[in-house]
């Protein structure tokens, strides 16, 4: 058999097969959501995938209340991207707070811990004083997109 005809029919099968694998994959998604197999998603069925309700509406294009299979897809891939996004926000605040303790005077920086969530700032670890402390969340709070400073740095 000549293997130059046969390998780019193989490529072709091997990637329809591929492509066929995905689309089944989210289709089941859907199947999941539809209860009631009306063919349809409603409000209280979109509601059980995390974050689906958000972007109902918008995701609703002939707004008659309900995602047919090709508005889920769509509501789908956009609440991925949004939870995509405000993920690299808070990676993005977490590094800048640690800039920002490592530029801030009197603040060992190298024994506070930071994590943000949705904007939310937790400090913890353990310094020596109060002072540190105080010095610490101010300049945590002084940087840009941080809603709230959590406290739980300890001294002593
Ligand atoms: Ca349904
Ligand atoms: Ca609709």
């Amino acid at each position: 058999m000549n293997t130059k005809f046969l390998t780019p029919l193989l490529i072709s099968f091997f990637a329809l097969n591929a492509s066929a694998q995905e689309a089944k994959t989210t289709t089941a998604g859907f199947a999941k959501l539809d209860t009631n197999k009306d063919g349809f998603l409603s409000r209280a069925e979109a509601a059980k995938e995390k974050g689906l309700s958000a972007v109902f509406k918008e995701a609703d294009q002939n707004k008659d209340g309900k995602l047919d299979e090709d508005e889920y897809l769509k509501g789908h891939s956009m609440h991925q991207r949004a939870e995509a996004t405000e993920y690299a926000g808070d990676g993005a605040v977490t590094t800048k707070v640690k800039a920002a303790l490592l530029a801030a005077e009197g603040v060992p920086s190298t024994k506070i811990s930071v994590e943000t969530v949705n904007g939310v700032v937790t400090l913890s670890g353990s310094v020596d004083s109060k002072d540190e402390i105080a010095k610490a969340v101010k300049a945590a709070k002084a940087v840009g997109g941080v809603k709230s400073v959590k406290n739980l740095l300890k001294a002593g």
